[in-house]
């Protein structure tokens, strides 16, 4: 890849309706940071209210990020700009005129599906006919919150909500995965970054093999072989997701190093059912990883059966 060490956001056309005075934007903690990008919490002064502040999350570049980094972050933004759905976080605000470039988003401070679900402990019921243990929600004792199958259901289901609005939108993700789903109050679930989405009608293949690391475990035999990412990819990656649902945040395929999964998958090597998984939810992960893109559910279809199963299986 091509390393710049300054890139320059001089060229970049401000747009005035996104475009929020920095001066305005008080930096707090550091919420979490990747490679290339960070995130940081921050109060954004007169932006959803007047004379009042909003807590926000900023993202931003570390200083050494490259300019396909940039151009990422740059593309999350014009992405941004364009959805808004409950599911899908929402973009409130861009400081773009110099440097450091900032994309201001909706606080979740839950954190990330994947913390929240390890912080969390699930009410086993295998079934959904052993009415044993259930009970209406969620609740709270001594070591943390106690999750029912009606949240991970939940969570899923949301999860596929915010997906259909994305492939309604031509969007393809390439990078679902619970560590990129965040999680606000109400267990409400927001998908968020963005940075390697892409336009499918963008003609040019981006090869992201020049990116480093590849998130193997997430991603569908066609996209590992092939480079080949489609809302069908995506659907692969739920199932990954549901997988990390589940069990709660555990890290998928485990004791497998990630190089091992290319000739795994193609000998059909697939997940086990995890401990305490419903069988419907199981079969659905089992779809969701069918080798032949076409043979894998929708997102529509998907989250017309958790709606189902919320409502009268649960
Ligand atoms: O699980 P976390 O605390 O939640 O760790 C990650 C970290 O930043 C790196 O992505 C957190 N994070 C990202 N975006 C947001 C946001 N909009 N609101 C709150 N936390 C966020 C995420």
């Amino acid at each position: 890849p091509q390393r710049s060490s300054s890139p320059k956001s001089h060229d970049v056309e401000v747009d005035v309706n996104w475009e929020f005075p920095r001066d305005n934007l008080i930096l707090e903690d550091n919420l979490g940071e990747g490679e290339f990008g960070q995130v940081v919490r921050g109060r954004a002064y007169g932006l959803d209210v007047e004379d009042a502040y909003t807590t926000v999350a900023v993202k931003m570049l570390k200083p050494d990020a490259s300019e396909s980094e940039y151009r990422d972050l740059m593309s999350e933004l014009n992405l941004l700009k364009e959805v808004d759905h409950p599911n899908v976080i929402r973009l409130l605000g861009a400081c773009t005129k110099r440097d450091p470039f900032y994309v201001i988003v909706e606080y979740c401070e839950f954190g990330s599906l994947k913390n929240y679900l390890r912080k969390c402990k699930y009410r086993g019921r295998r079934s959904w006919e052993d009415k044993q243990n259930q009970h209406d929600g969620s609740y709270e004792n001594e070591t943390g919150v106690v999750l029912t199958i009606r949240d991970l259901l939940s969570f899923a289901w949301q999860t596929t909500r915010g997906m259909e609005y994305l492939s309604q939108m031509k969007l393809v993700h390439r990078d679902l995965a619970a560590r990129n789903i965040l999680m606000t109050t109400g267990k409400q679930l927001k998908i968020s970054d963005f940075g390697l989405s892409r336009d499918v009608y963008e003609a040019d293949t981006y090869l992201k093999m020049s990116k480093g690391r590849l998130p193997v475990k997430w991603m569908a035999p066609e996209s590992l072989y092939a480079q080949i990412y489609t809302a069908k990819s995506d659907i692969w990656s739920f199932g990954v997701v549901l997988w990390e649902i589940v069990t709660l945040g555990a890290n998928p395929y485990p004791g497998i190093p990630p190089e091992r999964l290319f000739n795994l998958l193609k000998t059909g090597y697939r997940m086990d059912r995890p401990d305490d998984c419903p069988d419907e939810l199981y079969a659905i992960m089992q779809k969701c990883w069918k080798a032949k893109p076409e043979d894998r559910p929708s997102f529509a279809a998907l989250s017309y059966i958790l709606d189902r199963m919320l409502q009268f299986r649960v």
